[in-house]
């Protein structure tokens, strides 16, 4: 694909994934009414109607036997009609779940699938070159990123999307992957030019999650900071990302620009495996190991938020902490922790991986380590002449500049060595952040949802 090419793009208007804000917030509301209203008011009712029945029998039952009678069946309807509201409530929770953490079912994602929205380029293999090792980056876009000025659909900078991809490869192991954002000239995008990956998740639909098995596994994931995914520990450890034949993944993005016209932006996946053909059999003789990933989100293990979490109070708590409640219980045991990336977003100093409470990885984040990473915003105002040295009076153009240093990279734990996971375990995550010391993204006049989740690799037991 160049740059001059005008092909047709995908339509990514179509994606199911896209419910605009307001819908999820009133989705979201609507859903925490009514696990309200299930908790309280219904649980009550049905209390209130059995102990009403019993304290019925016991007053009347030797006057007038019939009168209670009556009375208790009345009861005993009433009681079951909340019973039944209660069960199609919970029901309507679960739709509304699965709706707003999935996407609306009726329509079919868009697919970036040929030579208008992807594009492959070869790259020398780093590790396991004895083993035929291939490397490539992927090219997905270009995407459309509205203006800030543009309130149509109310982007203001923003485009969220999900499309259908084809996997990188199949019956192969990915050892290694990084992503990276670019304009269509090939040149790299990030915050100094206004341009910002917020967010790249690749799932595999024909897997179910090992922490919330209801939509798809998680393969990799990467916000602005493009931390490399070092499955396979530099070489170190014969393990990766096993993709088996006719697997089917999804790419959930979201991207950012703050110029006000549209711009477009390409994300680039840099893939490395060992391939097929054959690989599983291939890799089974060179005792390759299937890696599984563990998502811990302070949001959740399902989050309904998409793992975006309102800053407490508004950010008037200038340091606070945020964890995922309740922990994630091991279902399985693995011996080896491959890797822990993390992902925090401006304003958080750091996120720890916990075990039963004691603390196993702490992914530390660092701000505006290049000059990529480092946004400049120009302000004019007019002052008066009196305080500049020009005529009292006089109205004097001042213009001043913000330099703001961004998260730049957040470090991974890579290999736990002295760590493992037992069937039972609590495994969770803690996100620290620090307003004072960091500056918050703001957007709509307030300040944007953060987020905090570490990303496990495993090979189980
Ligand atoms: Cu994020």
């Amino acid at each position: 694909m160049n740059s001059q090419d005008p092909s047709p793009r995908v339509d990514l208007n179509m994606t199911p994934y896209s419910l605009s804000s307001s819908t999820r917030c009133f989705v979201t509301i609507y859903m925490s009414f009514v696990r309200w209203y299930l908790l309280v008011i219904s649980a009550s009712k049905i209390k209130l109607y059995t102990l009403f029945t019993r304290l019925i029998n016991t007053i009347t039952l030797f006057n007038h036997p019939e009168a209670s009678s009556l009375a208790c069946s009345f009861l005993e309807r009433r009681r079951r009609l909340s019973q039944y509201k209660m069960r199609s409530r919970q029901l309507l929770l679960s739709l509304l779940f699965v709706c707003t953490s999935t996407g609306l079912p009726q329509q079919p994602y868009p697919s970036c699938a040929d030579t208008n929205c992807l594009t492959t380029k070869a790259l020398e293999p780093r590790f396991f070159k004895e083993h035929n090792a291939q490397r490539q980056a992927i090219s997905y876009g270009p995407f459309t990123v509205p203006g800030m000025d543009d309130d149509h659909g109310h982007d203001h900078g923003m485009k969220t999307f999900a499309v259908l991809i084809p996997p990188p490869c199949t019956d192969c192991y990915i050892t290694h992957v990084q992503a990276d954002l670019q304009y269509p000239t090939g040149t790299s995008a990030n915050v100094n030019t206004g341009m910002w990956l917020h967010h790249v998740v690749i799932s595999n639909l024909s897997k179910n999650g090992a922490v919330c098995p209801i939509f798809g596994d998680f393969v990799f994931a990467s916000g602005n900071e493009r931390t490399p995914v070092n499955i396979c520990v530099n070489g170190t450890q014969k393990a990766g990302y096993f993709i088996a034949p006719n697997s089917q993944f999804h790419l959930g993005a979201e991207l950012m620009n703050d110029q006000t016209l549209p711009r477009d932006a390409v994300i680039v996946l840099d893939w490395e495996y060992v391939p097929s053909p054959a690989a599983a059999a291939a890799a089974a003789a060179a005792d390759f190991k299937h890696a599984t990933t563990l998502w811990l989100d302070i949001d959740g293990a399902c989050s309904p938020r998409g793992s975006s979490v309102p800053v407490p109070d508004n950010g008037t708590t200038k340091a606070f902490s945020l964890t995922m409640t309740p922990a994630w219980k091991a279902t399985f045991s693995a011996d080896t922790i491959l890797l822990v990336g993390s992902h925090l977003h401006d304003g958080g100093d750091n996120i720890v991986v916990t075990r039963n409470g004691e603390v196993v990885c702490d992914s530390v984040a660092k701000y505006g380590e290049t000059d990529a990473y480092v946004s400049t915003s120009v302000h004019e105002h007019g002052t008066s002449g009196s305080s500049t040295g020009a005529h009292e009076g006089q109205v004097v153009e001042k213009r001043h500049t913000t330099k703001t240093p961004h998260v730049s990279s957040i470090s991974s734990c890579s290999p736990l060595g002295a760590h493992k996971v037992e069937v039972g375990d609590e495994w969770s995550v803690r996100a620290n952040y620090d307003l004072v010391k960091y500056k918050a993204m703001s957007e709509g006049g307030g300040l944007a949802p953060i987020m905090g989740i570490s990303m496990l690799y495993v090979i189980k037991n």
